[in-house]
């Protein structure tokens, strides 16, 4: 048993991973008698999102000590968040204008499978949908955007109360702490999580969606590695100046839950603890640049809606001009910052930018039977991305601690 416990975490997440391909591959649908254990492992770690979020958040806000900080830490974020999305959004585009993903498909022979595409939200109503109305109802329901909103907000405000809000600020301190510990307890559970969620995927995944589809998700995948090769790569750097593979090392483990979770929120605490114990990013800025952008940050969705769109377009023979792509690079980023950090919110946002420039929403039926492939590599790519821009707003900050990057003898 104590050898279990001596394997680096991340090791056995991974052979969990491989191993769940190949059981999946061999028992075929039957795995999904396995997802019961998948679906414990999210239960398990969703159960810490709101506590987690908010005593971290609330601690990380005050104890980045004055206003201005505090404002230095969240444009940076913004800014790195709106300008690797963007590049996401026309790397979308540029690979589905290159290699037509869609055209030549008769849409006829696609897969159909309907699935109820929830009511859209415009985008007044997402910039609304961020206010805490009642933040015990918001914590009830896993809100996380106003829960963010409201913690922030609890923390900006025990800065500016002073030494009459330190009391306040040491119980979150406190608490935050006290999840991490809990956090680190939940963790153990990964490895069989992960092992039975790829079980379910690989066993229940049909070769003929994928053959049809096959291109759309090629692409997806090929974006999404050139968003995590490329973009967070020179990030890391050039911004962060800290050596690339020392950054992927530390975060392979989140790396592994957003693949078998599809869910940035259910690997939020993951990300947390990799950063902060492997990448030696402080407390303060990563709770809240990774909590932040566990929600707004998704540069792997945003990259997919632009691929997705030009998809839908080729297939049903929609000619779209370049007023249109600027619109489905608006588009795509406002339901990107909208997307719930959950499995298949990237589908439901679809119809958002498919609206915007006239692709029939009967893309999102046919593409909607291979989405959970593409959307473990999107979530994966939103995930990192998160990962990269707190290295990078620490190293910015002096909120970087060089000697806690976790190198290749830790491993
Ligand atoms: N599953 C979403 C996430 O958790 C991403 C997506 O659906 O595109 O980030």
């Amino acid at each position: 048993m104590a050898i279990w416990f001596n394997i680096a975490l991340w090791k056995r997440v991974v052979a969990a991973l491989i191993l769940g391909i190949i059981v999946g591959r061999l028992w075929g649908p039957d795995a999904e008698s396995l997802k019961w254990i998948g679906d414990f492992f999210i239960k398990s770690v969703k159960m810490l999102v709101v506590p987690l979020i908010f005593f971290s958040l609330v601690s990380g806000v005050a104890a980045i000590g004055d206003l201005r900080k505090l404002g230095r830490v969240g444009g940076r974020a913004m800014l790195l968040f709106i300008i690797s999305g963007q590049i996401a959004v026309w790397m979308g585009l540029f690979l589905g204008t290159i290699f037509t993903p869609g055209s030549g498909i008769d849409p006829d022979s696609l897969p159909k499978v309907v699935k109820e595409i929830g009511d859209i939200k415009t985008w007044q109503e997402t910039i609304l949908a961020i206010v805490p109305e009642s933040p015990v109802q918001v914590m009830a329901n896993v809100d996380v955007l106003p829960l963010i909103v409201f913690a922030m907000l609890i923390g900006i405000g025990i800065l500016m109360a002073k030494e009459e809000g330190e009391p306040v600020a040491k119980i979150f301190d406190s608490g935050s702490v006290i999840m991490q510990k809990v956090t680190m307890v939940v963790m153990e559970l990964t490895p069989f999580g992960v092992f039975a969620l790829m079980a379910w995927v690989a066993g229940t995944l049909g070769y003929d969606a994928l053959a049809a589809l096959g291109k759309l998700v090629l692409f997806n995948y090929i974006g999404c590695i050139l968003i995590i090769g490329l973009i967070y790569s020179a990030m890391i750097k050039f911004l962060a100046k800290v050596p690339v593979m020392d950054f992927f090392r530390g975060i392979v483990d989140a790396m592994a839950v957003s693949y078998s979770t599809a869910s940035s929120n259910a690997t939020l605490p993951v990300t947390l603890r990799c950063a902060q114990r492997n990448l030696g990013v402080s407390q303060s800025v990563s709770s809240f640049v990774i909590s932040l952008g566990a929600t707004i940050n998704m540069n792997g969705t945003a990259m997919y809606l632009g691929l997705a769109t030009l998809f839908g377009a080729q297939v049903f023979g929609v000619d779209l001009s370049w007023g249109d792509y600027f619109t489905i690079s608006i588009l795509a980023t406002f339901a990107a910052i909208g997307a719930a950090g959950i499995p298949g919110a990237g589908l439901i946002m679809m119809a958002l930018v498919f609206t915007g420039v006239g692709v029939p929403l009967e893309t999102i039926a046919l593409v909607a039977g291979v989405d959970r492939i593409m959307d473990m590599m999107r979530t994966t790519t939103n995930v990192s991305g998160d990962a990269a821009v707190a290295v990078t707003v620490a190293s910015m900050t002096g909120e970087l601690d060089r000697a806690e990057l976790i190198s290749a003898d830790d491993i």
